[in-house]
């Protein structure tokens, strides 16, 4: 494949900083040089530029409004812009985050050209807040939902076309954190959504047989991962951590599955938090992962 690395240094979607040093940190463990190993065509593009809120009083004054708008909506729009081009030159994207509010830029950029988007939202929590139902105002928590034509106008307006995907081709995994109005959301729009629970009864490699034939009939399929679906253990480094996530296993024979279908089109990796977590533990699971649905095999 030729693939573009794109860096996104942003973390004004999190309800802590630290996620915008986690490209530094993915691309620091060989990512680029081990992608040609697997005889792909590889280029790093600059990294986005920094967008940063003027003030932050607005956010400590509102709590429960939507946090930093302006710079998120800012950054996405830049993104969009920029994953649009690449798509639009025939690259496999991978965009390295940040805090899983760039999903909003990333996931307009795509549906320019993949008009029946499938997405795979790799996640312990779901992301489908809106002003409305968020406990915290973090818009990284609303990402998912403002993909669907849900938040605030210049967030699902961007590049013009809304919704950017259809609740029949989205799929959530790794679910164990759910806000009331998200699990309400999720029932409404009848949105696959397998929990740790599902991974437990079925395993993963029957979820992932059943995230394949929700999202047939798509025209591309995105995977946004968070690195927060893998467990705390594997995976300390990241901003809001949940007990009970994938095992390192379970995560890597995820993204040996997705490779093996050659379904997928796009990716990005999302929530490593360098400045939490001593060593590279975090980073090199991500890299690991990355590496995996772009061929990496064990023998
Ligand atoms: C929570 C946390 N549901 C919120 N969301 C996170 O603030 O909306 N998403 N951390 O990755
Ligand atoms: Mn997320
Ligand atoms: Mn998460
Ligand atoms: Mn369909």
């Amino acid at each position: 494949k030729k693939i573009t690395l794109l860096p996104v240094p942003f973390d004004w979607g999190a309800g802590r900083r630290g996620a915008k040093d986690g490209p530094e940190a993915i691309l620091r463990t060989g990512l680029e040089r081990k992608l040609r190993l697997l005889r792909h065509e590889v280029e790093t593009a600059p990294a986005l530029p920094e967008f940063k809120p003027l003030s932050s009083a607005d956010a400590r004054a509102a709590p429960h409004a939507l946090k930093h708008l302006d710079a998120v909506a800012d950054m996405n729009e830049a993104l969009a812009l920029q994953v649009s081009a690449l798509v639009g030159q025939r690259r496999f994207p991978i965009i390295l985050g940040g805090d899983h509010s760039i999903a909003i830029g990333t996931i307009a950029g795509l549906s320019a050209h993949y008009k029946q988007l499938g997405v795979l939202w790799f996640d312990a929590h779901s992301d489908l807040n809106t002003a409305d139902t968020s406990p915290s105002g973090n818009l990284h928590g609303m990402s998912l939902a403002v993909s669907l034509g849900l938040g605030h106008d210049r967030l699902v307006k961007l590049l013009g076309r809304c919704p950017k995907v259809l609740p029949e081709h989205i799929v959530i995994v790794g679910a164990r954190d759910l806000d009331e109005g998200e699990k309400q959301l999720i029932r409404q729009l009848g949105i696959r959504c397998f929990t740790m629970q599902d991974i437990d009864r079925y395993g993963i490699g029957k979820v992932l047989e059943e995230a394949a034939r929700q999202l047939q009939g798509t025209d591309g399929v995105h995977v946004s991962f968070d690195i927060d679906s893998v467990d705390p253990n594997e995976a300390p480094g990241t901003g809001t951590p949940v007990p009970g996530g994938m095992s390192y296993r379970e995560a890597h024979y995820a993204m040996e599955l997705l490779q093996e279908s050659g379904m997928v089109t796009s990716a990005e990796l999302v929530e490593v938090n360098p400045s939490l977590e001593p060593g590279q533990r975090t980073s090199r699971l991500a890299s690991g992962l990355l590496l995996s649905l772009l061929g990496e095999t064990i023998l």
